[in-house]
C-alpha cells in the first residue's frame, strides 16, 4: 500500500501530464483532468486490485467522456501511451481523443455522449455476479450526467439488484457545460436520492487525499448493496492559474498560460 505521500506526489505528476496534453493544441478539459488527479492517483495505484501479471482486476467505467483527460494522464505515467502521443490530445488523426472511443487501450466505454456509463457499469457488474468474479466496478460519473434520465434507470437498476461490487463515483463539481449545475437544473440532494433507491452514500472531498482514500476504505466493507460516493472536486485543482479561471468547463488559451499552470504544479 502506498503512503498518502506517495499519491499525492503521483497525483502532481498526473496533473502535469494534464497540462502538458492541453499545451500542445493550447485547448482541452484540464479542468476535469486537474481537479480528478487525487482520485485517479488513488484508484489507479492504490485502490483498484491487479493480479500478478499487473492486469487490473477491478475497473474503472469512466462514462463521462470528456474527462478522458484524466484516464489518459494515468496512462502515461504507466507507460501505455507515450509522452509524444499523449502531446497530440484532441489533434487531427491522433487516438488520443478528447473524448474516446471504446477499445482504445485503458478505455471500456464510449463516454462522449453522456449519460449511458453507469448503465454499462451496471452491466458488468451483474456479468461478475454470474461468472461468480470477484472484480469491482467504479464509474465515473459527473454531477451533469445526473440530469439524464438513463442514469437514472441505471441507479433503479444498480439498488434493486443490490450490486455491492458496484461503486459510483460522481464528480459534483457544480458546474457544467453552460453553468453552475444548480441554476440549469439541480442535482441535489445527491445522496437522499441514492439513498431512496437503494445505495449506500458518503460525501467527500475527493481533493483531500486522507479523506478520500477512507472513504474508498468504507465503500469496501459494505456488499450488499450498491456504494455512491459524492465526490466534491474542485475544477482546475493545483494549478491556481486554471482554478481562477470564471469558466473551466473547457480551457483554451495561449501558451504563457500553460507555462504558469505548469509552474503552479511543484
Ligand atoms: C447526451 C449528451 N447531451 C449533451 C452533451 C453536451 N455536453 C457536453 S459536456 C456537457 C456538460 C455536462 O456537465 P458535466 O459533465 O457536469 O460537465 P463538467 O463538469 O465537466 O463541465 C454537455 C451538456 C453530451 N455530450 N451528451
Ligand atoms: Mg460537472
Amino acid at each position: 500500500m502506498k503512503s498518502d505521500a506517495e499519491i499525492v506526489d503521483i497525483a502532481r505528476s498526473l496533473r502535469r501530464r494534464c497540462i502538458m496534453m492541453c499545451r500542445g493544441r493550447g485547448q482541452g478539459y484540464v479542468g476535469q483532468g486537474l481537479a480528478l488527479a487525487d482520485l485517479m492517483a488513488i484508484l489507479y495505484f492504490d485502490e483498484m486490485r491487479r493480479d500478478g501479471g499487473a492486469e487490473l482486476i477491478d475497473r474503472l467505467v469512466l462514462s463521462t467522456g470528456h474527462s478522458a483527460i484524466a484516464l489518459y494522464s494515468v496512462l502515461g505515467e504507466l507507460g501505455e501511451y507515450t509522452d509524444d502521443e499523449l502531446a497530440t490530445y484532441g489533434m487531427d488523426r491522433s487516438r488520443i481523443e478528447e473524448s474516446p472511443l471504446a477499445g482504445l487501450p485503458g478505455f471500456l466505454v464510449t463516454g462522449g455522449s453522456l449519460g449511458q456509463g453507469l448503465s454499462q457499469a451496471v452491466g458488468f457488474a451483474i456479468g461478475d455476479r454470474i461468472r461468480g468474479s470477484e472484480a469491482r466496478t467504479f464509474c465515473l460519473i459527473s454531477d451533469g450526467e445526473l440530469q439524464e434520465g438513463q442514469t437514472w434507470e441505471a441507479i433503479m437498476s444498480g439498488g434493486h439488484f443490490r450490486l455491492g461490487s458496484l461503486v459510483l463515483l460522481v464528480d459534483n463539481n457544480r458546474m457544467q457545460a453552460d453553468g453552475d449545475t444548480v441554476e440549469i437544473m439541480n442535482v441535489e440532494p445527491i445522496e437522499a436520492k441514492l439513498e431512496a433507491f437503494g445505495w449506500s452514500t458518503l460525501r467527500v472531498d475527493a481533493n483531500d487525499v486522507p479523506a478520500l482514500r477512507a472513504a474508498l476504505a468504507t465503500t469496501r466493507a459494505v456488499s450488499n448493496r450498491p456504494y455512491a460516493l459524492v465526490c466534491d472536486t474542485v475544477p482546475g485543482k493545483g494549478a491556481a492559474t486554471i482554478e481562477g479561471f470564471q469558466r473551466t468547463h473547457y480551457v483554451r488559451a495561449g501558451d504563457e498560460v500553460w507555462a504558469n499552470a505548469l509552474a503552479d504544479v511543484q
